[in-house]
Formats: structure tokens, sequence, C-alpha cells
């Protein structure tokens, strides 16, 4: 008994989706030119396909999960269940005008001509604000259409914006705010959701340890207290006396989202030498 799982062929999230499933231990080989790859160490069989194509074929249960953006899942609108969000992919679907148009709210977009290759969440978002206005479906290139008289104004994926910026066009809306997730068929016996279990299991491990930071200092006993005290660990900090008498060494874990903000305190504290190592997995 194994899993298929599904992943982009090509494309932006077809590298990380790999690397995650190698971080979780898999042992996956790219397949640029092929359709599967069975892992070396886990009961799973990663299939590459079109991004569009993998909400059908979890729905269908000819994939058992799939790595996909949300933009795709909830685009698709297709019977799977998201079940893990993946911290890569990152990216927003956003409405932009001319940039020498002013907005003030969605009512500029009354009776406009929208291009874009998301029409239901568009055609959602219009709804939700009581617009009408057309939808011009394209598959590619969106951000050319209103320069060639396509259409007035887009609704296109956005990352950095420079795309945008350089065909005259400014954002005036989020839809969407979108990144890579686990997504699981509702098709599946208890063995093939244990199986799928056990991986998120690793991915959930994968993913903490990327968030944090295992770090090293070496304070003078008299500042240990204040040092502690600003320090969470896994449990409580690891405290070890240095060969130097008066001296300990602290070990602890910091999260990303604080970590600058800590070192300042702890330097302050009196913590010196600090070391900041990655963390390969992390089970709590
Ligand atoms: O061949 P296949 O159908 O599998 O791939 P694809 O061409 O449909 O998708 P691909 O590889 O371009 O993107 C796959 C997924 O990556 C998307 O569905 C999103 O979930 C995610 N993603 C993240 C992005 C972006 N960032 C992104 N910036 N997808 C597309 N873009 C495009 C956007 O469409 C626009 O053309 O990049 C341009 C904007 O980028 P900036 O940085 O200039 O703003
Ligand atoms: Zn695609």
């Amino acid at each position: 008994m194994s899993i298929k799982i599904a992943v982009q062929k090509s494309g932006r999230l077809n590298e990380d989706s790999i690397k995650l499933l190698n971080d979780c231990g898999l042992g996956i080989r790219n397949g640029h030119n092929q359709l599967k790859s069975n892992a070396d160490n886990f009961p799973v069989e990663v299939y590459f396909l079109r991004d569009d194509d993998i909400p059908q074929y979890v729905e269908d249960g000819v994939a058992h999960a799939g790595i996909v953006g949300e933009n795709v899942v909830f685009e698709k609108n297709k019977a799977v269940e998201v079940i893990e969000q993946l911290g890569f992919g990152k990216c927003r679907l956003s409405i932009a005008i001319d940039k020498n148009d002013q907005y003030e709210n969605a009512s500029f977009l009354h009776n406009k001509k929208i291009a874009t290759s998301y029409p239901f969440l568009t055609q959602q978002f219009l709804e939700k604000k009581s617009i009408n206005a057309e939808i011009h479906e394209i598959s590619g290139s969106v951000e050319l259409a209103p320069g060639i008289g396509l259409a007035d104004v887009v609704c296109d994926l956005v990352s950095s914006g420079s795309t945008l910026f350089m065909n005259g066009l400014h954002e005036v809306e989020t839809i969407l705010n979108s990144q890579a997730v686990l997504i699981r068929s509702k098709t599946l016996n208890q063995e093939q959701h244990d199986i799928l279990d056990q991986l998120l299991f690793r991915v959930r491990a994968v993913k903490r340890a990327k968030n944090n930071k295992y770090v090293l200092l070496n304070a003078p006993n008299e500042s240990l207290e204040k040092i502690i005290a600003l320090l969470p660990g896994m449990k409580s900090p690891t405290v070890l006396p240095l060969a130097e008498k008066g001296w300990s060494s602290v070990h602890t874990v910091l999260s990303e989202d604080e970590f600058w903000e800590k070192i300042e305190k702890l330097k302050a504290a009196g913590a010196e030498g600090i070391l900041v190592v990655p963390i390969e997995k992390m089970i709590v």
C-alpha cells in the first residue's frame, strides 16, 4: 500500500515542493522528464503534473494528496481538503488599474472589463461587492491586456509587484492572499489516511524547524536570571557551567519572528559570543 502525491511538474512550486518532501526524508528525484518518482524510504509515489490539474486529480482520488497554490485550489473549487499551509509560493491575487486612474473603492469597477486567469475568484469578489463588470478570461500575460485595449483592469497574481509596475498598472485591491498548501482527497481509506498523517507529522516538524533557530550564548552568572527571563526554550533554556568560573553557557530555541528583537535584548542583558544554528527537524 502506498499513496500518490501530485506536485507541480515545472514552475514556481516544483523545487520547493520536492525539497519539502525530501526534507521529510522521502528521497524524491526531480521529475522534469518523468511522470512519476517513487520515494526511497516512504510508501509514496510522487506524480508530476500541471498545477491547474492537481485539484481535479485529488478530488477524483487519482492522487491522494497534492501540493498546489491556494489560488488554484480556491479557483478550481473542487471537493478537496486543505490540510496544511506550507509557507512557500506566497503571492496575492489583486486587482490592478492604470497608474493614472484614481480608485476609492470597488465601485470603480462598475461596467469595466476585467482581464484575469481567475474568473471564479474575480466573480466571487464582484458579487460580494455587488459590482457588475465583464470578466475576460485569458490564460497568460494578463498584465498586457489593458495596454492592448483588451480590458480596462486586471485581476492577477502579484508577488514583488514589478510586473504590474513595468506595465503601468497599480494594485488597488487584494482579493486573496495565497501560499502553497497540502491538499487531501476525501476518498482516502484508513490506511491511506494513516500514511498521510505520518507525512503531515514530518511536514510540521520541518516547518517548525525552519521557523526556529537554536541559540547558544555565554553569560556571566550574575546576568543569568535576567537572560533566562527573556528566553522561552522548548521547555526552558539549558544552562551549563563554562570552564571559566562565574560564567555559563545558555542554550535555547528562538522563533524567526522574535529573533532579532530578542538578540538585542540578550546583548543588553550581558550575553556574549552568541551563536545561531539552523535546526533540521523539530518535534515537540
Ligand atoms: O505549468 P503550470 O500550469 O504548472 O504552471 P503555471 O505557469 O500555471 O504556474 P507558475 O509556475 O507560474 O506558478 C505556480 C504557482 O506559484 C501559482 O499558482 C502561485 O500559487 C505561485 N506564485 C507565487 C506565483 C507567483 N508567486 C507569481 N508572482 N504565480 C505566478 N506569479 C506571476 C504572476 O502571474 C505575474 O505574471 O508572476 C508575475 C508577478 O510577479 P511579480 O513579482 O512581478 O509581482
Ligand atoms: Zn498552471
